[in-house]
């Protein structure tokens, strides 16, 4: 990497690609630092802050949102869980999240919740968000002076900066801009999806379940004391018009039973859609000026409850090596940015892999594959050591572990 001590600061030392939770943190953070920053969203705000995705948090995702004044709302209608439950061979276990970790717990606050504070806090900050920038496209990476061409109201831009960020998610342009023969990527594809639900009902449980049954998978989170969040395994290539409201609550009744009867709570469905699953990563997360950081470089299946928490570790990572850049001159950690970032996301890659593997159908599972993940449920559920290792995965590994 070429060095920039001796040179004037840029007029936007850092241009960032995407505006969701990866961006819009990493421009916060590095305003506080004194490190200014310009995001390009393709998007409209209204898009970024209707887009219904994720609901869990890490305690170090609301400690950092907290500190950096972002979790005033967060504090205020998120929904502090202490315990999830595993439900298997129709019984319900409890994992005791705060007494196994030591004090932790993990926050159920809706992901385009999280993207509304911060692009507050960005805005009332004096921050600058460029929303429907179309056509992004990031040149000379190589060089010290990288670039970044994108077209607003359908005049073109060019804006020249110090250093990318290349936050733009899993279909963004910035990964594949590093040329292909220097980047390595691994991929495992998942034969099934998650449909997804949101409806109009009281919660059906004060912690989230984890359900494995015979016809697969299903989770029920919550959203607020009036809107519930509920998924099950579907087939990836199923319609979502095959299935009814009907249709659905048959199958999550199934799916969730109980030998002591237990039923959801049932409510109109408010919108329904189905996910691939799949883990990703791309190795280096780095070319010259530009580091990618949150789904750019790397997915997981959702089982985990990992992908936003990992997209808020790297960010904070790079945030801190870019500040180290402009504060003491020093490229070390910049350059180590890839290596350090990826340790805590292969770590995360692994527990995303194992939750899942653990509970969910697969159809080529034999009867001997099938009993042996009953035996890790068994175990885990049984287990205080096995059910810590759970525990402290779930509620998020230390940021610099
Ligand atoms: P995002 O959120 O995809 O944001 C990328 C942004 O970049 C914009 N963009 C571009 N902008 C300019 N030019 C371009 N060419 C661009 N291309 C894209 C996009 O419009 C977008 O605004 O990536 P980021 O910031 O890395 O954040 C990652 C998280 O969004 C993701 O990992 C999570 O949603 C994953 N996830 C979960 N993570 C958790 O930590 N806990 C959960 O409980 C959880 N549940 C979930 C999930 C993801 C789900 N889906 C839908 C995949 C549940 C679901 C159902
Ligand atoms: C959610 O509430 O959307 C959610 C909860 C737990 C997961 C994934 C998604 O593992």
């Amino acid at each position: 990497m070429a060095n920039v001590g001796a040179r004037k600061l840029n007029p936007t030392p850092v241009a960032i690609v995407g505006a969701g939770p990866a961006g819009l943190l990493l421009s916060h953070l590095l305003h506080l630092e004194g490190v200014e920053s310009i995001v390009l969203e393709v998007r409209t705000r209204e898009e970024i802050e209707g887009t219904i995705r994720a609901g869990v948090l890490e305690q170090g995702t609301v400690d950092l949102l907290k500190q950096i004044g972002a979790g005033e709302r967060l504090a205020r209608e998120g929904f502090v869980h202490h315990g999830i439950e595993l439900r298997f061979a129709l019984r319900g276990h409890r994992i005791d999240l705060t007494e196994l970790t030591g004090g932790k717990a993990i926050t159920v606050y809706a992901q385009h919740e999280v993207i509304k504070d911060l692009v507050k806090a960005r805005l009332d900050a004096g921050g600058s968000i460029v929303f429907e920038a179309k056509n992004v496209t990031v040149h000379d990476l190589e060089t010290d002076a990288p670039k970044v061409r994108y077209e607003k109201d359908g005049a073109p831009h060019e804006l020249a900066c110090d250093f990318i960020a290349g936050c733009d998610g899993f279909h963004g342009v910035c990964r594949s801009s590093i040329p292909e023969a220097l980047r390595t990527e691994y991929l495992r594809s998942y034969p099934f999806g998650w449909f997804g639900i949101l409806t109009q009902a009281p919660p059906s449980s004060h912690e989230l379940i984890y359900s494995l049954h015979d016809r697969g998978f299903a989770l029920v989170s919550t959203r607020s004391p009036t809107i519930q969040r509920l998924y099950f395994q579907c087939d990836p290539h199923d319609r979502v018009e095959a299935w009814s409201d009907d249709r659905i609550w048959r199958e999550l009744r199934t799916r969730l039973e109980t030998l002591e009867g237990w039923e959801p709570k049932e409510g109109p469905v408010m919108q329904k859609g189905i996910i691939a699953m799949r883990s990703f990563v791309c190795e280096p997360m780095q070319h010259g000026r530009l580091f990618l950081a949150g789904d750019a470089a790397h997915i997981v299946p959702p089982t985990g409850a990992k992908g936003l928490n990992l997209a808020v570790a790297d960010v904070r990572v790079l945030a801190r090596a870019l500040v180290e850049r402009y504060h003491n001159g020093s490229d070390a950690a910049l350059r180590a940015y890839s290596a350090t970032a990826l340790r805590r996301i292969w770590k995360a890659q692994r527990f995303s892999w194992w939750m899942t593997s653990m509970l969910h159908q697969f159809p080529d599972n034999n009867r001997y594959q099938k009993r042996l993940q009953l035996a890790e449920l068994d175990y885990v559920t049984t287990s205080r050591a096995a059910a810590t290792a759970l525990a402290e995965n779930y509620v998020g590994l230390p940021f610099d572990g």
